[in-house]
């Protein structure tokens, strides 16, 4: 194998690697990128899935680094569709010409320390072969739900029609037309396309294990006067964002849902289920946190069902009950319970029997044998850690990550790992992340990381690792944070409940995107308080 240098290896061409690549290329780093995916756009680049959508406002959704960017791309929906926001990935990387420094088809196998040198090996695979190379800083840009996830159904092998995952979605599309398909899952990828794959196809079988709650997107074309009143104001507007809770701007009604009457609650409800979007959960200031406020959301959406959907046990089969809305990542439809009222349209309710089998003719559940041309998986990923896992990460004196984060991961603000130095992760576990409007907090992991590169170099710092004891109180704080509200109650994937033997801990922080940014902005400003540095202090104090 042939062996190359550079300063910063980054795994992942998502919009978290392509804004970094960027950065860091303007600031003079030499810097290899390397992506298992043929092209960049990450999350927007695998889940072609019909009906794949953000729900995330366009204008807030995309990054605001580059304000002629920002002024001259055109959203042309409220909220936008998957291919045209893989075609904004596109854009960004011809734009600013990044594809050059980009490696496709290429998958970073593992990335080791090595003690003496301070430096990470990284080994890549792709079709051809693979390489080793080495790098001062390697750079998670994975990606926190990357990895697909499909049930170990005895029997799947075995099974003759097409099985596809939401989140391996085939490039060229797949015609259901006159086929008779199953879905299994309703999380937000199984909700948004049930409604889509209904319309195609001859017959669609639902599998749902866990009923979920979702709210109307109540999308539409982007209207000219919206999109002129972003970007007239989008200097301040971007800012706003920064230090909200969710990185996003919502009308947020800062009372409790007991301090209105119940007619006025129903009322308020019913103004954000017209509006549309995740904005509903704004309705009163204590959804997450109290219990009783938040089964008045839970059974004003359920009551949606009731009257939305015609049969009345498929209705209760649907309306989410046992856990508090929100809980479980809210999902945004469009025409989801709808669909229900379809004459090609079944529901199994799974939630009591797992699928027992896959046989060669479809699926077996309750000692009934359904018929199936193909099976649509949208079972979700093995979130927040999965995709780390998968690389074989070894820290000083051979430690593995996967070891180390046996119980749940260990981070010093989702960004490092103690015994992992110079390895960071962006969006990592203890972070906002999945919590948050992720462009933003993209942009925040990213400068905060380039940043510091700046810090060490100007410093002659060639070495940067979380204190154990930093680390330790900072994983506390994410635990306590998150048990202060309804969030651990749920069996979710937060919680790593959707994967067998995973450790049931709340991986990302709750804490809200402008606290967690002012916590990030306070720790530099404290002489990058928790972390240690090794290298030149000569030079380190000249820099002072
Ligand atoms: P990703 O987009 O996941 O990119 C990571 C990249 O790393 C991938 O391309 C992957 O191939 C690559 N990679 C991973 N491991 C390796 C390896 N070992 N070697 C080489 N390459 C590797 N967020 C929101 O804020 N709002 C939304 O509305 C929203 N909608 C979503 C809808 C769907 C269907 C999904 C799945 C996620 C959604 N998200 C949403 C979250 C979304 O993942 C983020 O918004 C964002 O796109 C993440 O960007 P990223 O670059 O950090 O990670
Ligand atoms: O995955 P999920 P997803 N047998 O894990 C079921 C983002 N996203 O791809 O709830 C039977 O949410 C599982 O059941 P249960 C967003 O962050 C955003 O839908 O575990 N069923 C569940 O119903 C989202 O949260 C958008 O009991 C099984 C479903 O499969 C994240 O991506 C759109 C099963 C999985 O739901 C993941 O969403 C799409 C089994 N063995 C995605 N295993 C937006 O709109 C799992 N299930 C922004």
């Amino acid at each position: 194998m042939k062996q190359r240098e550079c300063d910063v290896v980054i795994v992942g061409a998502g919009f978290s690697g392509l804004y970094l690549l960027h950065r860091l290329r303007g600031l003079g780093f030499s810097v290899r990128v390397f992506e298992a995916g043929a092209g960049v756009g990450g999350t927007w680049y695998w889940n072609r899935y019909p009906g794949a959508r953000c729900d995330v406002e366009s204008m807030q959704y995309s990054y605001s680094f580059d304000e002629a960017l920002q002024q001259e791309w055109d959203w042309s929906e409220r909220f936008a569709g998957q291919p045209e926001i893989l075609e904004y990935a596109e854009h960004v990387a011809d734009r600013f010409d990044l594809r050059r420094d980009i490696e496709f088809d290429t998958t970073v196998k593992s990335a080791r320390f090595d003690d003496m040198t301070g430096r990470w090996a990284i080994e890549t695979e792709t079709a051809k072969g693979g390489e080793a190379l080495i790098a001062k800083f390697c750079i998670m840009a994975t990606g926190c739900i990357s990895t697909a996830q499909i049930p170990d159904l005895d029997g799947l092998s075995e099974y003759t029609g097409g099985t596809y995952h939401t989140g391996q979605w085939p490039h060229e599309g797949v015609d259901f037309t006159g086929q008779r398909i199953a879905v299994v899952g309703t999380g937000s990828s199984g909700i948004q396309a049930i409604p889509v794959l209904a319309a195609q196809a001859d017959h669609v079988t639902v599998f749902q294990r866990t009923p979920n709650y979702s709210l109307p997107s109540q999308n539409g074309p982007m209207t000219e006067e919206y999109a002129r009143q972003w970007k007239e104001n989008y200097p301040a507007l971007r800012e706003e964002q920064r230090y909200t809770i969710k990185g996003s701007i919502r009308d947020l009604n800062d009372v409790p849902a007991y301090s209105v009457s119940a007619e006025e609650r129903q009322a308020v409800y019913e103004k954000r289920w017209q509006i549309g979007g995740t904005g509903f959960l704004g309705a009163f200031n204590d959804l997450i946190v109290d219990r009783e406020a938040n089964e008045t959301a839970a059974e004003f959406v359920r009551n949606k069902i009731r009257q939305t959907v015609r049969n009345p046990q498929i209705a209760e089969l649907l309306a989410a009950k046992g856990y508090p809305i929100a809980t479980k990542r809210i999902c945004v439809d469009t025409g989801y319970f709808e669909t229900y009222n379809r004459n090609n349209v079944a529901l199994v309710d799974i939630s009591e029997t797992p699928i027992e089998k896959a046989v060669p003719q479809g699926l077996v559940h309750a000692g009934r044998t359904y018929e199936f041309d193909s099976i649509v998986f949208a079972t979700g990923f093995d979130a927040m850690t999965g995709t780390l896992f998968r690389i074989d990460i070894k820290g000083r004196e051979g430690r593995a990550l996967r070891d180390k984060w046996r119980d749940g991961p260990r981070t010093y603000l989702g960004l490092m790992s103690e015994g992992f130095p110079n390895l960071f992760t962006i969006t990592g576990p203890g972070s906002p992340s999945v919590l948050s409007n992720m462009m933003v907090s993209i942009e925040q992991h990213v400068d905060w990381v380039t940043d510091c590169l700046v810090d060490m170099r100007s410093k002659g710092r060639e070495v940067i690792e979380p204190d154990l004891q930093a680390e330790d109180d900072w994983v506390e704080h994410v635990n306590v944070t998150a048990h202060k509200t309804l969030y651990p109650q749920s069996a979710s994937w937060y919680m790593g409940a959707n994967i067998p033997g995973k450790p049931r801990i709340f991986m990302p922080y709750i804490g809200g995107v402008g606290p967690y940014r002012k916590i990030c902005d306070a720790v530099v400003a404290d002489g990058y308080r928790g972390f240690r540095f090794e290298g030149d202090a000569a030079k380190e104090a000249a820099a002072d």
